[in-house]
Formats: structure tokens, C-alpha cells, sequence
């Protein structure tokens, strides 16, 4: 079976964004290979938080998985920081990364700006941490959203790198980016990505948000000049962005809805929208606070990942250190 790998920085709120893009690909790929995911909390270290928020943001990505379908039985679940082979082959594939590769990353580039007096080393090394996730677990696939489509052809460039200088090591792994899903669009401006750092909550569709909250950010979600609920990028970004999630989470085509609102207005579609979302919620979120009562038993999920994240890790990291000489 080919291995999957992904995961998810623990930071920020989790929206519809990141399940549509990336855990709703997991979830069907859990059934035919062998899956490894993890939450990123190295990764989240890059924009400062305070350690009582990391540490519970930490077990509610991990409660998320759970709730959202993904199942310990047929894929590992862990903590990145449980497993120290990250850290340890990060330090190594930076000594074969150059600096000019990371100052063209996009999101670090983006991140910068918007954190201008945060921006750490750790920021800039992220997709040298990210790449070593990946190539880690020597995972053939790896699915996530549009956006970090830039970091897989990085850790693609690294791997080849490596083989080259050291003989063959490491797969090269290939981004799963699904077509429709893959870069749903802030609330607040279809413009922009949904996203969990997004300064104004009206951004996102959290996965935790409560259905009055759900109901107010639908009817606040910035929609677009004239009337007409019409599938048109260019001319209706924010109609085609909420046509977009209607159309995933409730499985009709966008032709069906484009007929279904020919006649109906802007407020009408909504209304049906946040219906939608808060149905596709709801089993979910009833899920997730069972989890909440039981921590310990998530944990236990996690102590057990991590044993089998770190039976892949030692193996593979021996091998790597053999191939660049760190042994005598
Ligand atoms: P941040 O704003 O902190 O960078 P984010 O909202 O972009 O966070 P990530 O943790 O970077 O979320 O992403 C987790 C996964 O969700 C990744 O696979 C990412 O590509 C995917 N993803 C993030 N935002 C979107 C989006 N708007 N549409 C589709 N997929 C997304
Ligand atoms: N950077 C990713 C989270 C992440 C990841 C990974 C995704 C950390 N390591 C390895 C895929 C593979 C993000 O989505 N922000």
C-alpha cells in the first residue's frame, strides 16, 4: 500500500476551508493506503502563541480528526513533537537547502508582511520542517490545499537534492490537490483564502462555530454587485465561492443549484446555505464534544500513534544519517 502522509498546524480556528481542502481527501484516501497524520505543533511555534493556548489547541486538532471521521484503526494519528526524528533530519536538510529557495516562499513572504515584528528563523525554515514530515515517512502522496502546492515542489526539489548528493534515499512525494476544493475563499473576501489566521472571524466558517454564529457570518459573507445566483469566477467571486461549499457539502451539482435560485435572491440562497452548513456541522460538532468529555482517551490515541509514528521515524532516520556520514 502507498503511504499518505499530511497534517495540520494546531493554530487558529479550523474552518470548512481546511476540511473541504484537506481532511475531506484524507478520509477517503484512509481506506485504501496506509496513512500518517499529524499535528504540526512545531509548525505552529512559527507565529507565537502562549503555551496554555498551544497546549489545548494541540489535543483540539487532534479531537477534530476524530470527529471529522478519521479512524486510528486504519490510519496513525500523532504529535509531531512526540516523534524527534522531525526536528533531527530538519536540521539536516537544511544544510542542503539555500537561502534564496525560502525567501521565495509565498505564504513566508505573506506571513512576514502581515507579522512584521513576530518573523522568526523558525518561519523561514518551515518548509524545510514541513519537507522533513513528508520525506520523514517517505510518504508517496501528500493532500492538502491549493496553497501549499509551493511546499510540496520544495520538498520535491529537496528530495531529488538529496538523492543526488547521497544516493537514493527518498521518494518523491506527489501533492494530492483536489479541483473544486482546493482554495475556498474568505467570507469576507473572495479575493482571499479562508483562513485560521485571519484577523477578522467573519473570514471563516469555523468547524467548532455555533449555528447562530454560522447564520450571521453566511449573512454577512460579502456577495457581489446585481442579482443572480450564477457560477462566474470572474464576474461573481463571492456567489461562486458560497456556490462552491453548497455544492460540496450537500453533494448537489452547480448546475442543479444554479437552476434550484434562478429566481431566487440573494437573501433566499443563504438562508438555504447556512441550513446546509449547519446540517453538515452538526454530527460533527456532537462528535467533537464527546470527545471534549474524554481526553484521556484521545490521548491514549495519540500515545499510540506517536509508537507508530516512531517505529517508521528511527528506521528511516538511521538510514539517513548512515547516507551523510553522521555514523562511526
Ligand atoms: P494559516 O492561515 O494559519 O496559514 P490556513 O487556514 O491556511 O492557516 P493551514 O493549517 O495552513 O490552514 O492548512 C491546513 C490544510 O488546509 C492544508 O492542507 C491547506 O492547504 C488546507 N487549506 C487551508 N486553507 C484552505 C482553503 N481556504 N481552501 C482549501 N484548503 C485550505
Ligand atoms: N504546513 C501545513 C501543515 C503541515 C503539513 C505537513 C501538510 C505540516 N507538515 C506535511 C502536509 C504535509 C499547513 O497546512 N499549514
Amino acid at each position: 500500500m502507498k503511504r499518505v502522509f499530511s497534517g495540520v498546524a494546531p493554530s487558529g480556528n479550523l474552518h470548512i476551508g481546511n476540511y473541504l481542502g484537506a481532511i475531506s481527501q484524507w478520509l477517503e484516501l484512509q481506506k485504501h493506503h496506509n496513512c500518517v497524520f499529524s499535528v504540526a505543533d512545531y509548525h505552529a511555534m512559527t507565529i507565537f502563541q502562549p503555551a496554555e493556548k498551544l497546549r489545548e489547541k494541540i489535543l483540539e486538532i487532534a479531537m477534530i480528526y476524530l470527529a471529522a471521521g478519521i479512524d486510528p484503526k486504519k490510519s496513525v494519528i500523532f504529535i509531531q513533537s512526540d516523534v524527534l526524528e522531525h526536528a533531527e533530519l530538519t536540521w539536516i536538510l537544511n544544510t542542503i537547502t539555500k537561502i534564496p529557495e525560502l525567501e521565495l516562499m509565498t505564504q513566508f513572504k505573506d506571513k512576514a508582511r502581515r507579522f512584521r515584528n513576530k518573523v522568526n528563523v523558525g518561519l523561514f525554515d518551515y518548509p524545510v520542517l514541513m519537507a522533513a514530515d513528508i520525506l520523514l515517512y517517505k510518504a508517496d502522496f501528500v493532500p492538502v490545499g491549493e496553497d501549499q502546492k509551493q511546499h510540496l515542489e520544495f520538498t520535491r526539489t529537496i528530495a531529488r537534492r538529496f538523492n543526488g548528493l547521497y544516493g537514493e534515499t527518498f521518494i518523491v512525494p506527489e501533492a494530492l490537490i483536489m479541483k473544486e476544493s482546493a482554495k475556498i475563499m474568505g467570507l469576507d473576501d473572495p479575493n482571499k483564502k479562508m483562513s485560521k489566521s485571519a484577523e477578522n472571524p467573519h473570514n471563516y466558517l469555523g468547524l467548532t462555530d455555533e449555528p447562530a454564529l454560522i447564520k450571521e457570518k453566511i449573512k454577512r459573507a460579502v456577495t457581489d454587485s446585481g442579482d443572480g445566483i450564477i457560477y462566474d469566477k470572474e464576474k461573481k467571486p463571492g456567489i461562486f465561492n458560497l456556490l462552491t461549499i453548497y455544492s460540496l457539502l450537500s453533494g448537489k451539482s452547480i448546475q442543479k443549484l444554479e437552476k434550484e435560485y434562478k429566481n431566487k435572491n440573494y437573501g433566499e440562497f443563504k438562508k438555504d446555505l447556512a441550513d446546509v452548513v449547519i446540517g453538515f456541522l452538526s454530527p460533527f460538532q456532537k462528535k467533537f464534544e464527546k470527545l471534549g468529555k474524554n481526553k484521556n482517551h484521545v490521548r491514549r490515541i495519540l500515545a499510540d500513534g506517536s509508537k507508530k509514528a516512531r517505529l517508521i521515524a528511527q528506521k528511516n532516520i538511521k538510514e539517513i544519517k548512515n547516507k551523510v556520514g553522521l555514523n562511526y
